[in-house]
């Protein structure tokens, strides 16, 4: 059986994956309507990702006796200034889900519960995998020129980058 604490934080933590996949959801429809086919594609997919994740969550809950709840998701936003910026929100985004996923690693060893201490290890490496991928991202747009034929290139580009999982 989940500690209180723990239980709370991890169904939080389904909110925030639905949320995920959700903003990349916005994002792919966004550049899909700016005929960035391949920036849509490497967005729609991570969306999927972001909801087996969420998956991954809500059976973990259950396995361990509690009950995952379903939780209501937030609108995100519609559109985006430009693909750097949009880029950008990705990566803080990862970030803020960084330290979502270390508080649990925090909250499991302060209440003793060794399951989730070793079940959330994957979503820690995740966590590195996923802000390293977006970061390289925008190291490629940075060496761009802002112009629309880079933007062509790079949109064939990260077509090829969606990573193995
Ligand atoms: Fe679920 O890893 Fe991104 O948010």
């Amino acid at each position: 059986m989940l500690k209180k604490q723990v239980e709370k934080l991890l169904n939080e933590q389904t909110q925030k994956e639905a949320y995920s996949s959700y903003l990349y959801l916005a994002m792919a429809s966004w550049a899909e309507t700016q005929g960035m086919s391949g920036v849509a594609e490497w967005l729609y997919a991570q969306a999927e990702e972001e909801k087996d994740h969420m998956l991954k969550f809500i059976h973990f809950i259950n396995e361990r006796g509690s009950h995952a709840i379903i939780p209501a998701i937030e609108q995100p936003p519609k559109q985006w200034k430009d693909i750097y910026t949009m880029f950008n929100e990705v990566l803080e985004h990862e970030k803020f889900i960084s330290e979502s996923i270390n508080k649990i690693f925090e909250s499991a060893i302060k209440e003793k519960d060794y399951a989730v201490q070793n079940w959330i290890q994957w979503f820690v490496e995740e966590q590195v995998e996923e802000e390293s991928s977006v970061q390289t991202i925008i190291d490629k747009l940075n060496l761009l020129d802002k112009g629309k034929s880079g933007l062509y290139v790079f949109d064939k580009d990260i077509a090829t980058m969606r990573s193995k999982k």
